[in-house]
């Protein structure tokens, strides 16, 4: 038996070593063996230029990206024969003659033959290592800390290491291979991609230049440029065109650039080749732990906003692939704070601020020359959910490139809205692309679909709610203006009713009648009702902040108010379709009609408790497995529907081996979300749906731990954000706030509901409306409750509300420390 002090020394020593992996862990992604396929290799990018790390042992293979290689050229999609056509089918509409609608509709309205451009591979990077026939204690990493990535092995008693990282300063990939002895690196670098290309020896540096693909009528126009510059201490150097070689060398470092003759999405005239030589020749300056250093320190200004701890487990320390199995039957709470960094990390490392495009499907990696649906922008979900992260994570300046495409579309939708629709300010449809496409794609049952620009106005409203920044109001103003002009016309009159409605329009991808020909097309979906009434919602009140346009917002409440009503159907539910066309067993993945309750603010426990559970009836009726994003929606939805446990059960289905739920969604090795096959939206609807659990602020007060499951009854986070500017740090155990801080950037009442009593001197029982005007609620028409066989009672857990009166740059402690 050890004396008594040794004991305690031992578990001291052993609990530093756990708490030392378990903060590692937290910010890791780690692997025993290379990857086998792209959705094992790891995902590196700055917004600009992006690399999939393989980690091979004999062969290192990096693909390349950069997020301006599409396919074709500039041009839109705008339907100039549409418009009689759009008028008959309207006319149908109203007689209700939904089948003739839809095959006149299929017949008429269908794509030009071009359903939008892909986004392409640059190509890959190969390096290899002659040799590597006897390697052990192979290991594979990605910090997501540091945005860095390394290899690192043991091959005839050297040590090995690979470090990568694509730096947020100078836009440069870079690799440093180094050994424990010296003179031990040798290998070749080659440079390939599978479009039109040339391969040059220039000056010593490997320089690929290549053309975006011929595309569906468009000519390949986006001209690119790679160059790979290696820099050896020790050893030699030679290259070819085939490539270069290194031999016995101490330290081989690869400075590799990459860029296109892309502007904008009407303008290609940049010079690919100088611009990429002028990036290389500034970042050869520097040195590798230079640039490391600088891009470190960027990345982390970033990421180290928000710290989320939910607690570890010894689940934590297996490899990251061999945790994804497990996930659903072990304890590893601290997998799903990885997870939701995780989302983070992948929003920084593909959508800066001075990134030319937005995340697309798949982010900034691709590695393909015509990725699944393009790998391109789905307005009718898919991209709006890769920013529901931005605001309420900390990253608002994230969202800027796809405030800029909305700017984009807001030109090129014009087209759109006047060709197609007759109508004054600019509209699109369910996709766009690098060149901000606005016609319909893909057939009328899924691209006639008008209704995006409504929903990307959502997401500059909701900035201005997050930060209060007045001048980006009033910069992006006209853009949803604009928006709004176009719905005053072309909504159209419902007879039966006198309502207005949007015509012809398709609840997303989803049929109403089964057939030979199945039906989409309708008028009046749920959704389409509620995007316009959050519109015309937000433009009144955007006008009013800015103390302009008064009548022309008085017009648009007077337009709202005939917007038809939220209806309960016969089976207790949300109905999606202005008639009550529903199924309580259909699993459709797009859940379109609740888009009220998440992402927008129109369903609230509190103000309409029925229309609240006809909200759930709906999401029980679809249930749970679906593709990864239609989860990712879920986790979200059943946050705002208060019930953590439930929200926490999709992302158990979400975080599980691809395959594992019969073919849908799940999370392939590297944590990147499946539909399948891979889309990054159901990262970011992840990341988004954690935050939801824990923080929400989206319906006239702060509510803090809204939806907690019991699997994560004990933990902290620090730095989300609540509208109206506020951070939130918080700690909690057992289900109940340990400590609760908010500081305010902008001042102003901040109003917290908590699941819990408190008490402080600052803090008041809450009473009348929230006087800050970040937390105006929408006053939604009644809804129609048709007879259904449900009851539409539920049970809201009992809840406390307090104002505190804040002011600018102070902090608050609310719930301190015992
Ligand atoms: C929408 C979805 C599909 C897929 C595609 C990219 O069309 O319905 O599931 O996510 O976008």
């Amino acid at each position: 038996m050890k004396p008594k002090y040794l004991q305690t020394v031992a578990v001291a020593c052993l609990l530093l070593f756990n708490t030392s992996i378990f903060a590692q862990s937290r910010n890791l992604l780690w692997y025993d063996k290379p990857a086998a396929n792209w959705n094992e290799a790891l995902p590196i990018g700055n917004g600009h230029i992006a690399a999939m790390v393989f980690g091979g042992v004999r062969q290192e293979r990096l693909q390349l990206n950069e997020s301006t290689i599409w396919g074709g050229g500039p041009n839109n999609t705008v339907d100039s024969a549409a418009k009689p056509y759009i008028d008959k089918v309207r006319a149908l509409l109203v007689k209700k003659k939904y089948l003739e609608a839809q095959q006149l509709a299929n017949s008429k309205l269908s794509p030009l033959g071009n359903s939008g451009m892909p986004y392409q591979l640059a190509g890959n990077l190969y390096i290899n290592f002659p040799g590597n026939d006897n390697i052990s204690e192979y290991k594979r990493d990605l910090d997501i800390k540091n945005a860095t990535a390394s290899v690192a092995y043991l091959n005839n008693g050297v040590r090995y290491k690979r470090e990568y990282f694509t730096s947020f300063t100078n836009n440069v990939l870079m690799i440093r291979l180094t050994a424990d002895k010296p003179g031990s690196i040798t290998c070749n670098f080659n440079l390939q991609s599978p479009l039109k290309k040339t391969i040059e020896l220039i000056n010593g540096d490997l320089t690929l230049s290549g053309l975006g693909s011929d595309h569906e009528g468009q000519k390949g126009k986006v001209k690119f440029v790679v160059i790979a510059r290696v820099k050896n201490i020790g050893g030699s150097f030679a290259a070819d065109t085939s490539g270069i070689a290194v031999r016995n060398a101490d330290t081989a470092v690869v400075y590799l650039s990459i860029a296109t003759n892309f502007v904008n999405y009407h303008d290609i005239s940049a010079d690919p080749l100088s611009r990429a030589r002028g990036i290389l020749n500034e970042a050869y300056t520097k040195s590798f732990a230079a640039l490391l250093k600088t891009h470190s320190a960027l990345y982390q200004k970033f990421y180290n906003r928000v710290t989320l701890d939910f607690g570890a487990t010894d689940a934590a320390k297996a490899a990251t692939d061999v945790r994804i199995r497990n996930f659903a039957s072990g304890n590893d709470p601290q997998l799903a704070g990885l997870y939701f960094q995780f989302g983070r990390y992948l929003l920084i490392s593909s959508s800066q601020p001075g990134s030319p495009e937005p995340a697309n499907l798949q982010g900034i990696w691709n590695g393909e020359l015509k990725g699944p649906w393009d790998s391109k922008y789905t307005i009718n979900i898919n991209t709006e959910m890769n920013y529901w992260p931005s605001e309420v994570t900390g990253l608002p300046e994230l969202s800027t490139p796809l405030f800029n495409m909305i700017s984009d579309l807001s030109v090129t939708g014009k087209e759109t809205a006047s060709v197609m629709y007759g109508a004054r300010g600019w509209s699109l449809h369910h996709n766009t692309d690098i060149w901000r496409i606005t016609g319909i794609v893909d057939g009328p049952f899924w691209g006639l679909w008008p209704t995006g620009n409504a929903w990307l106005c959502q997401h500059l409203w909701e900035h201005y709610l997050y930060t209060g920044d007045i001048d980006f109001l009033r910069k992006y103003y006209p853009v949803m203006k604009g928006a709004a002009e176009y719905f005053i016309d072309v909504l159209q009159p419902e007879t039966e009713h006198n309502w207005l409605v949007v015509s012809p329009s398709v609840s997303p991808e989803h049929e109403y009648l089964e057939g030979k020909t199945p039906v989409s097309v309708s008028v009046g979906t749920t959704m389409d009702n509620q995007l316009v009434y959050g519109l015309f919602t937000n433009v009144a009140r955007a006008a009013a902040d800015l103390n302009t346009d008064k009548i022309f917002a008085d017009s648009l409440m007077t337009y709202r108010n005939k917007l038809p009503p939220m209806q309960v159907g016969k089976y207790g539910q949300l109905q999606e379709w202005i008639e009550d066309w529903d199924s309580p067993t259909d699993h459709h993945r797009h859940v379109s009609q609740l888009y009220g309750l998440f992402p927008g603010n129109q369903i609230s426990p509190f103000r309409n408790p029925r229309l609240f559970a006809a909200a759930r009836n709906s999401l029980v009726y679809r249930g749970d497995v679906s593709t990864g994003w239609s989860m990712a929606w879920k986790i979200n939805l059943w946050a705002r529907l208060l019930d953590g446990n439930h929200a926490y059960k999709l992302i158990t289905d979400q975080i599980s081996p691809v395959g594992a739920k019969g073919g849908s969604g799940g999370t392939y090795p590297n944590l990147f979300d499946a539909h399948p096959p891979f889309q990054i939206d159901g990262n970011f609807g992840c990341t988004s749906g954690i935050a939801e659990m824990l923080l929400q602020s989206h319906d006239g007060f702060i509510y803090v731990l809204p939806a907690l499951p019991d699997a994560l009854q004990k933990g902290s986070v620090k730095g989300l954000m609540a509208r109206g500017g506020f951070k939130v740090d918080m700690e909690w155990n057992n289900h109940k706030i340990t400590r609760l801080v908010v500081y305010s950037a902008l001042g102003g009442n901040c109003r917290i509901r908590l699941n819990q009593p408190a008490v402080g001197k600052r803090l008041k029982k809450a009473s009348g409306a929230n006087t800050n005007p970040f937390y105006a609620v929408v006053n939604i028409a009644n809804p129609i409750i048709n007879p259904n066989d449900k009851n539409l009672n539920v049970e809201i857990p009992h809840s406390w509300l307090y104002d505190i009166h804040t002011e600018k740059n102070k902090t608050y402690t609310i719930i301190g420390r015992r």
